[in-house]
Parts: structure tokens; C-alpha cells; sequence
């Protein structure tokens, strides 16, 4: 088995077949330039943010990774998704990653337009309803993927979506480094989306508060919260996060009281990286990540470890 040529490399036009995760707030167009000029698909998320400041980063994702593929992940759940489903048509981003809901709606006009679609979900009914609805493949993403989740995970979702599909699957959730990316395409993947490995590299603009605490993080330090809300969240255990938690479980923090405390909350990690205040997304595998890197070094270790791994 190999990684070097796959029907995601071969869809991307990537060398490898690996996507960076459109973390809101965090994938900019430093980090994506970084990860496509690496070999990668480097995202730009879009958030929540401005479309006049999506339009100014898609620009500069392409003055700095020139000729590179990159993509742009749309949040669903956001107020500016409708806009920002317009701009990649205009601004001709080659790749589109959602989340956080059925992107169905916006499907035609993407295809229309040429636009690689490839819709992020945590399930096989959703999987599928992608599929019927024209994705060019789908991420798969397991539950110890940092942010918003579903509850199934990596190793079992995978499996069962590849089965279910004929479109190419990429597996995302826990993986950080050649062991996981060899499992993945063990499991039937033939990509994967990484995020939490890219907070640690040196192009990721993050608060260096984050940074460190993705490195200190040990396999234990991590926490969902959000579960009483339905949007459950998975960061990096703090004093805040835990309260959270806890204060949703027993009652003392309203769903409303909830929605209050946590607006904003990750700007306030990713730009002032404000442990009082702030929710640090990251995913399970944090555990595992002891050094900030370049992305070209993260991408070239991982793909090597997997590359010699499948071939023994
Ligand atoms: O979207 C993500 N991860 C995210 S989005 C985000 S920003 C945010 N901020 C506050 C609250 C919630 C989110 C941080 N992390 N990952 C992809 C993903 N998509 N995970 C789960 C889903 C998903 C869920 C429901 C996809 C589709 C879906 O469909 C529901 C339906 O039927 O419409």
C-alpha cells in the first residue's frame, strides 16, 4: 500500500494526500500557504469572519503558495456561510471542506463552478446523503477531533463510511504523526485532515499561551464541553473548561448562560491566549505533540513514517 498516488492526491493535485483541518479562528493564510507550499492542501477557515477579510486571505494564500492547491472550510453554522459559499465561486478556490451541517444547498453552484467539494461529516447517513448530493469525497471525522464533534469515532466511523461509499474517504481525529496515517488507510482512507498537529508548527499564528499548552497537554488534559447544548466542544483542559463542564452538567450554568460565557471564547484563546476566558479547540492526540516545527518538517516526517510503515 502506498500514499504517494490516491484518488485524493489525484483529486487535490497535492503530493501528498493530506488536508490541513479548517480550525476556525486558527487556519489563516500563513498557515495554509505554509502546509500547500509543504505538499499539503492548506485551508483557510472561514469561520465567522468578515468576507472582505476571507477575500484579502484567499488572496494572500495565493500570492504565497503560487500555483499551490489550497481550499477555504465553510462553517455552516455561521452567519456568514451563505456569503462565503458565493466568494470561492468568485475568488475560483479550487477546494471547498464544510462542517457543522449539510452543505447541500450550496452543491450545484459549486460543481457548477468547478469547485472540489468535500463536506466534513461524523456519520455514515451523512456520508451518504454527501455522496447522493455530488461530494467529491468526504473527510470522515472521528470524535477526538478538537472542536465541534460527533460521538462516533475514528477507528470505527472510517471503516463503515468507506464501505458505505464509492467516493474517496480521508480520515480525520487523532491523527498526528505516520502511525495514524498508516492506520487510516489500514481502515480504507485514502487521505487525511490533520489540525491539532499543525497548532505546533511555527507558520500557525496562534497566542504562543495555545501553542504551549498543546505541548504541555499529556493524554488526559482534554475536555468536551457543550454537551448540554448539542454543539459539543472538545479543548484542552483549563481551569475555564473545566468549570464549563461541570457548571453545564449540574445546572448551575444555563444553556443561555452557556451560549453567553462561550461567544468569543476562542478568539480570546487564538489571539490573547486568555486562560481565563478562553476555549483552546484541540484535539485527543495533543498528547502526543512535544514540538513546535515548520509545517514542511510535520508534513515530510509524517508522510515518510506512513510511506515506510505501509511498505513493510
Ligand atoms: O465543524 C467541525 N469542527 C468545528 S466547527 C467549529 S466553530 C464552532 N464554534 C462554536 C460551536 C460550534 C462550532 C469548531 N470546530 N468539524 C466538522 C464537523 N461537522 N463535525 C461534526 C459535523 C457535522 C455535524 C452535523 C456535520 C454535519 C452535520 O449535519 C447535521 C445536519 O443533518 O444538518
Amino acid at each position: 500500500m502506498t500514499t504517494k498516488k490516491t484518488r485524493v492526491t489525484e483529486l487535490l493535485g497535492t503530493q501528498y494526500p493530506l488536508i490541513q483541518g479548517g480550525m476556525a479562528w486558527v487556519a489563516e493564510s500563513t498557515l495554509a500557504a505554509a502546509v500547500s507550499n509543504a505538499g499539503g492542501l492548506g485551508l483557510i477557515a472561514g469561520g465567522s469572519a468578515p468576507i472582505d477579510y476571507l477575500r484579502d486571505q484567499i488572496r494572500k494564500t495565493k500570492a504565497a503558495a503560487p500555483g499551490k492547491p489550497f481550499g477555504v472550510n465553510i462553517m455552516l453554522m455561521s452567519p456568514n456561510a451563505e456569503e462565503l459559499a458565493k466568494l470561492v465561486i468568485e475568488e475560483q478556490v479550487p477546494v471547498v471542506t464544510t462542517g457543522a451541517g449539510n452543505p447541500g444547498k450550496f452543491m450545484p453552484a459549486w460543481k457548477e463552478a468547478g469547485i472540489k467539494v468535500i463536506p466534513v461529516i461524523p456519520s455514515v447517513a451523512l456520508a451518504k446523503r454527501m455522496e447522493r448530493a455530488g461530494a467529491d469525497a468526504v473527510v470522515a471525522e472521528g470524535t477526538e477531533s478538537g472542536g465541534h464533534i460527533g460521538e462516533n469515532t475514528t477507528m470505527c466511523l472510517v471503516p463503515q463510511v468507506v464501505d458505505a461509499l464509492e467516493i474517496p474517504v480521508i480520515a480525520a481525529g487523532g491523527i498526528a504523526d505516520g502511525r495514524g496515517v498508516a492506520a487510516s488507510f489500514m481502515l480504507g482512507a485514502e487521505g487525511v485532515q490533520i489540525g491539532t498537529r499543525f497548532l505546533a508548527s511555527e507558520e500557525c499564528q496562534i497566542h504562543s499561551t495555545y501553542k504551549q499548552l498543546v505541548i504541555d497537554a499529556k493524554d488526559t488534559d482534554n475536555i468536551v464541553t457543550g454537551r448540554t447544548t448539542g454543539h459539543p466542544c472538545r479543548n484542552i483542559k483549563t481551569k475555564f473548561s473545566k468549570r464549563l463542564a461541570s457548571g453545564e452538567m449540574s445546572g448551575d450554568i444555563t444553556p443561555e448562560e452557556f451560549e453567553n460565557i462561550t461567544l468569543g471564547s476562542l478568539r480570546k484563546a487564538v489571539q490573547d491566549g486568555n486562560l481565563e476566558e478562553g476555549s483552546f479547540l484541540c484535539g485527543l492526540i495533543a498528547g502526543m505533540i512535544k514540538d513546535v516545527k515548520p509545517c514542511k518538517d510535520i508534513v515530510e516526517e509524517i508522510m515518510a513514517q506512513a510511506e515506510k510503515l505501509l511498505s513493510e
